[in-house]
């Protein structure tokens, strides 16, 4: 049905800046934006419906392009653990951290394992959200991540959301690999891999580049199969220290290197050379409180485009509302609150493979857009979280979150 939805103001994100049209209009036609731009110029010709949106601000549906929303069990307990002063990765080397979340994940059915999920992934829609990245990486056997991103698959297919999943399975050691983590390596890209990809399941591969997880070396070696499968790669990279991952991902094409606090100016370069987006998170900064602040400024200096992303995850980043990660980027990081929405939407959109179809107001792609009841766009941004009015449109249609 041939949509227009007037009395609004839009911040468009054209090219990543808000590109304000004021008194806008826009037209929605079989689930994409038809025309949008200032009423004044709206083209002549009959609209089956019309909506008033009473005011609002128009953007882009925002995009998470960084979580791990699907998990079991929780890690309370170590966030009371480190707040008397053990470390992340102490607690690993016992065999918390990842490890416990492996076991809760483990031993989750597909359905006690979607039902936890979806109240997560909810809270993520109340606040704006209409696409969203789900990792596997809790699994770390064929059977469990297959039954990780098959709970991806069915959030996207049951909640009004677009999925983009990514296969993490390197992303730590598995108890059975103990001590031959080149095993493992081995054991993800001639086993769990191909069939993963075969079964539709896999739209990007990720790995985690640190000391407590896989060397450049073993990451690249996943990097490499994943390129020669046809998937798209992503990294986790210079979280905790810098081992140049975001180069190494940049040689690869990656859509994104993420986290980067420890990236130097040499991984901006590269970066930006390959198009590669700098996903940041700062839930993640924040909660294992870090100091080391991601370079900014040598990112914007080389053109290299910044996303933000909740990282929801159990041990690291909790983190359940992406507005307050805009919040969150702009206070701790530094960004802009024109940057911070632009990383929650077109750059997040291009991290995930999908600039071309979403992450902007513009004619021919997908109409998800919010009308927020704001009275400027960094209001968005200024707000610690908490759940604005808003109206939400995915494919053209008005729809229930
Ligand atoms: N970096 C992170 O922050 C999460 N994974 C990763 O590679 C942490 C995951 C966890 O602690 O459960
Ligand atoms: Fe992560």
């Amino acid at each position: 049905m041939k949509t227009l939805w007037h009395h609004c103001h839009a911040a468009t994100l054209v090219d990543g800046r808000y590109a304000i049209i004021e008194d806008a209009a826009i037209i929605t036609h079989a689930g994409l934006i038809e025309w949008i731009g200032p009423r004044a110029q709206l083209p002549v010709g009959p609209c089956e419906r019309q909506v008033d949106l009473q005011g609002a601000w128009v953007t882009p549906g925002l995009i998470d392009c960084h979580t791990h929303a699907v998990f079991g069990g929780t890690r309370s307990g170590e966030f009371e653990q480190r707040l008397q002063g053990v470390g992340y990765a102490e607690i690993a080397a016992q065999g918390g951290g990842i490890a416990s979340t492996v076991r809760a994940t483990r031993a989750a059915s597909e359905e006690a394992l979607y039902a936890s999920a979806l109240p997560r992934v909810q809270a993520l829609l109340r606040d704006g959200v209409t696409t969203l990245e789900i990792k596997s990486g809790y699994g770390l056997d064929l059977a469990s991540e297959r039954k990780m991103l098959r709970v991806a698959r069915r959030l996207g297919e049951q909640l009004p959301v677009t999925v983009r999943t990514t296969c993490l399975a390197a992303h730590a050691v598995p108890p059975e690999f103990a001590g031959r983590s080149d095993d493992y390596i081995t054991h993800v890209c001639e086993v769990m891999l191909a069939p993963l990809v075969e079964e539709g399941l896999v739209d990007a591969v990720d790995a985690f580049c640190e000391h407590l997880a896989f060397s450049p070396a073993q990451v690249e070696r996943v990097l490499i199969k994943a390129r020669a499968l046809g998937v798209p790669v992503k990294l986790h990279a210079e979280q905790l220290s810098s081992l140049h991952g975001s180069s190494l991902a940049a040689r690869y094409q990656a859509l994104s290197a993420d986290h980067l606090e420890f990236m130097t100016e040499q991984d901006a370069i590269a970066m930006a050379a390959a198009g590669t987006v700098a996903v940041l998170l700062p839930g993640a900064f924040y909660f294992l409180r870090e100091t080391q602040r991601p370079p900014v400024d040598a990112l914007r200096r080389h053109g290299v485009r910044i996303a933000l992303a909740s990282d929801l995850n159990p041990g690291t980043s909790p983190g359940l509302s992406l507005r307050l990660m805009m919040n969150m980027g702009c206070t701790l990081f530094r960004l802009t609150p024109e940057e911070a929405l632009a990383g929650v939407t077109l750059n997040a959109a291009k991290a995930l493979g999908m600039g071309d179809s979403h992450g902007s107001l513009q004619a021919g792609k997908v109409a998800d857009f919010i009308a927020w009841q704001i009275e400027r766009p960094a209001d968005l941004a200024y707000w610690l979280g908490g759940d604005l009015p808003k109206r939400v449109v995915r494919h053209g249609l008005e729809t229930a979150i």
